[in-house]
């Protein structure tokens, strides 16, 4: 069985007010470039397809465009999507019966009834047929554990043939690279432990963290095609994986995604702020991009920065502007009384600032233990869509 396994694809998100929607287009080119080249058995795509729980037209009209096109680039190709944490699973689902003419299945939930102990595995199995099976979970929170065991039991039974067994999620397991990721943006890191999982799978395609890796020789993130922020500054990839047969090794290939526009950060170090706009004064970008200038301040930026930043890239048509991503200097004192201005509020983590707080009424630092508490809490609070809202 040949797959190629995507994720993350985020449609419909703004990046600082900009729209993406022709970086989209520019991405979907090229999948349709590797589907007709590879003409794969499934295309996967492990969960946040869109970047919010409620797209708007456009966005939904980007996605069902380039669904159909990849489906003609490869008619027999199954696809199966699942939702993210920033998906809707039911406004994914509703229009699931119309995608299964495109040989597209749709999976925004687990049809299991905890209090009947009834568990319907035809909603998240997938036979492709005399290839391989998929076992399509979506993000989905820990109460569904209880359920992994029974899944395999029944590919299991089904396996007679010793096909590969797939099988997709939307989570961070413990143990991956979480370089570039923002809470704020990507949502909640609460983290399984892949054995967890069981063991009856020969590839496990997951979707979530947005930097390609894989974690052992079956465990991969492909990835998401474009930079979700600015952090994510790293190569983009979507896997072209081979599977012989169950039990057997997948041979994993990258295919790198060519980005429209890149990110870039200026100064790469933060410098007093008319330094750090010399410095942009004089940049020479590689290509179109979004740009962030990277200051340092004792208290706030000069009031009229963004005014001198526009005027910075007057000749510079190809760079967006997007923030001032502002570094503050130490205090001299612990005991200092700490003030937040509105920039520094929006830059820092909530966390930050309710330690600081916590220093200023007690003297001295929050303990491990109420911090990891109050960790957990703000991960909750500040992830797009929570664990149980969906
Ligand atoms: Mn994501």
């Amino acid at each position: 069985m040949k797959i190629i396994h995507t994720a993350d694809w985020h449609i419909g998100q703004d990046f600082y007010h900009y729209d993406r929607r022709e970086e989209h287009q520019h991405f979907f080119r090229q999948l349709s470039e590797i589907v007709a080249r590879e003409q794969p058995d499934a295309l996967l795509v492990s969960g946040d397809v869109y970047h919010t729980s409620t797209p708007s037209n456009a966005s939904v009209r980007l996605y069902t465009e380039n669904m159909v096109r990849l489906h003609q680039c490869c008619p027999t190709m199954r696809i199966v999507v699942t939702a993210g944490n920033h998906d809707s699973p039911a406004r994914l689902e509703s229009t699931g019966n119309l995608w299964k003419m495109a040989n597209v299945d749709v999976v925004g939930s687990i049809d299991y009834d905890a209090e009947n102990d009834h568990y319907d595995p035809d909603h998240n199995i997938i036979e492709i047929s005399g290839k391989g099976f998929v076992v399509a979970i979506p993000y989905i929170n820990r109460r569904y554990n209880a359920v992994f065991p029974r899944m395999f039991e029944n590919v299991a039974e089904r396996n007679a043939r010793g096909l590969p067994v797939v099988v997709m999620g939307h989570l961070a397991v413990s143990g991956c690279d979480l370089t570039g990721h923002d809470p704020r943006i990507v949502g909640g890191m609460e983290s399984l432990i892949l054995s967890d999982l069981g063991d009856g799978y020969d590839y496990l395609a997951l979707g979530h963290i947005h930097r390609p890796q894989t974690l052992d020789e079956r465990v991969r993130y492909s990835g998401s095609p474009l930079h979700v922020s600015f952090d994510e500054n790293y190569p983009h990839t979507v896997s072209v994986v081979e599977l012989e047969k169950h039990g057997s090794e997948p041979i994993i290939r990258e295919e790198r995604i060519c980005q429209l526009m890149h990110t870039y950060t200026v100064p790469k170090e933060a410098l007093p702020f008319e330094e750090a706009l010399n410095e942009l004064l004089h940049f020479q970008p590689e290509g179109s991009g979004y740009v962030r200038l990277n200051i340092k301040v004792k208290d706030y930026a000069p009031t009229n920065a963004e005014t001198h930043i526009r005027e910075a890239l007057a000749g510079k048509p190809e760079l967006k502007f997007c923030y001032i991503k502002t570094e503050y200097e130490k205090r001299a004192s612990a005991t200092e009384k700490s003030h937040f201005g509105i920039a520094q509020i929006k830059e820092i983590n909530p966390l930050d600032i309710a330690l600081a707080a916590y220093r200023e009424r007690f003297g001295h630092d929050m303990d491990a233990e109420k911090r990891e508490m109050l960790r957990k809490i703000v991960n909750e609070a500040i992830s797009p869509v929570g664990a149980t809202d969906q």
